[in-house]
């Protein structure tokens, strides 16, 4: 069967190169060079997150200077996939690998990103990887699972040549198969740029550590008490005042539309998907600074350097906030391709009830009209009236109950489970502890499947890991409580139940120190990983 696969997909390829033009017989004979790979076997690789099915036929793929790429051309898509992986085995190993280029080479080896209708591919997301000695072939639907695939190839190739030798140097990648396709569809993280801004460069070093785990959104808390991250054009002084304050009295900063739009094509160049939130009614105090009508209590707030929450609110009963609302979710829908609008809905402590169910639901029905999707954190889901609308549950399970009851999603981002700001232990440099402390194996070892019983796992979209900002103001401090936290969220989200196991996930965790270390990220070094 996976020979017979193998060789349709080839003589396709290969007939692709033929029609294409690209094919050149090989005239000269081939110098057949005897090399003995030092590891061969595909299924004890430390990929993260862990595959479906790993098939080692226990040989190698040399991937050296006259390794070539070709991609399917039916959509733009994986073209871009195969830049996208070229220019990452540059970065690793120097080689310059084309993509799609004709020759008059002998082509020797190649890597083929195509476009398959195989029934076998149950997801948009899933791929199938198969590697020969000298042909690697990525299957796939869609390019976002061309992508996804080509994260498990990266992953493959290892950071030293067989030889230091300048002409026959090779890099060895196991021959196999790999079938995979995730757990869940939503594999998320969430930035707090609001407590503590995060530039752009930032953001987007992080957007390329989280798609190497095979993570696909990004959601960022964009306002807060503390400031307000995005130029709304119709109400600017929501970032030139309101942007300009931060936790501990920095200078804080914002995103205009153009770099916000810079960082959403950045992420879907990644596939990453970036949903905004507009923290409201609560944790509104930036915005009532920059507009005082807002909170409708007749005073003009201070700016806020705290770390409280709760103490905030808009006044829910004037109709000028919902026309200010309406004017902020037109403008970020406009610049955001992506179904979801995140409106918050946390912690809102000094709104009555009754006027906090009345303005989620006229919020709901601002963000539908604006032709998106409603997520908001677990609380909204006692008001929410379109079934579309997603609970993010973080604290209380009855809300996640309640709204797989009303036939809602939910994403789980757990507190006491997913924090990625809850300190790794006492001696944590950063992080707080309210929910308690989340050490390397505890932000493992929990299963989303059986998290709340009462709800049946197709009720969960997936699952997010959260990073509050109080306490980090780098990229550096970011990194020490994402890392490795985040790379194990990652396998929770792609990697079956029974496929995850902990003493297995630690010894690949400890294995990504060349990945790290190549990028220069400041993780944690956990004490309970024997890091290579
Ligand atoms: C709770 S989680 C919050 C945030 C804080 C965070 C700190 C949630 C929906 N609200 O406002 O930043 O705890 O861990």
């Amino acid at each position: 069967m996976f020979k017979r696969i193998i060789h349709s997909v080839f003589i396709r390829s290969l007939l692709v190169v033929i029609s294409i033009g690209l094919f050149v017989a090989c005239k000269e004979e081939k110098k057949k060079i005897i090399i003995n790979f030092p590891h061969t076997d595909l299924s004890t690789e430390n990929l993260i997150p862990k595959p479906l099915k790993i098939i080692p036929t226990h040989n190698a793929f040399g991937l050296n200077k006259s390794t070539v790429i070709y991609t399917s051309q039916t959509n733009n898509g994986f073209n871009k996939v195969g830049y996208f992986l070229s220019e990452k085995i540059k970065q690793k190993t120097g080689l310059d690998i084309p993509v799609n280029k004709t020759t008059t080479n002998t082509i020797d080896k190649f890597i083929y990103i195509n476009k398959s209708d195989s029934v076998a591919l149950k997801n948009k997301e899933a791929y199938q990887l198969y590697i020969t000695k000298d042909t690697i072939i990525i299957n796939a639907k869609t390019a976002e699972g061309a992508f996804r695939g080509i994260q498990t190839l990266r992953q493959l190739i290892p950071y030293t040549s067989n030889d230091t030798l300048t002409d026959y140097r090779l890099w060895p990648i196991p021959t196999g198969k790999i079938i995979d396709s995730p757990n869940y569809n939503y594999r998320g993280t969430m930035l707090d740029v609001a407590r503590h801004f995060f530039s752009v460069a930032d953001v987007k070093k992080y957007l390329d550590l989280i798609a190497y785990y095979k993570i696909n959104v990004l959601h960022l808390h964009l306002t807060d008490d503390q400031g307000w991250r995005i130029e709304i054009k119709s109400w600017p002084k929501l970032t030139s005042v309101g942007g300009h304050s931060e936790v501990g009295g920095g200078k804080g900063g914002f995103y205009t539309q153009e770099e916000y739009k810079d960082i959403v094509s950045y992420a879907a160049e990644r596939h990453i998907l970036i949903i905004p939130e507009i923290d409201m009614p609560g944790h509104t105090n930036a915005a009532s600074v920059s507009y005082p009508f807002l909170n409708g209590n007749g005073k003009t707030p201070k700016p806020y350097t705290g770390m409280r929450v709760g103490f905030s609110t808009f006044n829910t009963k004037k109709d000028t906030t919902y026309s200010f609302i309406n004017n902020v979710v037109q403008e970020i829908a406009a610049i955001t391709p992506g179904p979801y609008l995140h409106i918050g809905g946390d912690e809102s402590h000094v709104t009555k009830k009754r006027d906090y169910h009345y303005f989620v639901k006229k919020v709901e029905a601002i963000v539908n009209k604006h032709n998106k999707q409603v997520i908001g954190w677990g609380e909204i889901i006692q008001a929410t009236t379109n079934t579309s609308s997603v609970a993010q549950h973080w604290r209380t399970k009855k809300n996640a109950v309640i709204a797989s009851n009303k036939g809602s999603k939910i994403i789980l981002s757990p507190a006491k489970n997913t924090y990625l700001d809850m300190k790794y232990d006492s001696l944590s440099k950063h992080g707080l502890d309210w929910a308690g402390h989340i050490s390397v194996t505890d932000a493992y070892n929990w299963a989303p499947e059986n998290y709340i019983t009462e709800i049946p796992n197709n009720a969960i979209l997936g699952i997010e890991a959260p990073l509050w900002s109080e306490t980090i103001s780098t990229i550096s401090e970011l990194e020490y409580l994402a890392f490795p936290r985040i790379i194990g969220y990652a396998e929770l989200g792609w990697t079956n139940k029974e496929n995850r196991e902990w003493e297995n996930y630690k010894i690949r965790l400890a294995n990504q120190v060349p990945y790290l270390k190549h990028m220069n990220v400041n993780y944690y070094p956990s004490p309970l990983i024997e890091w290579k």
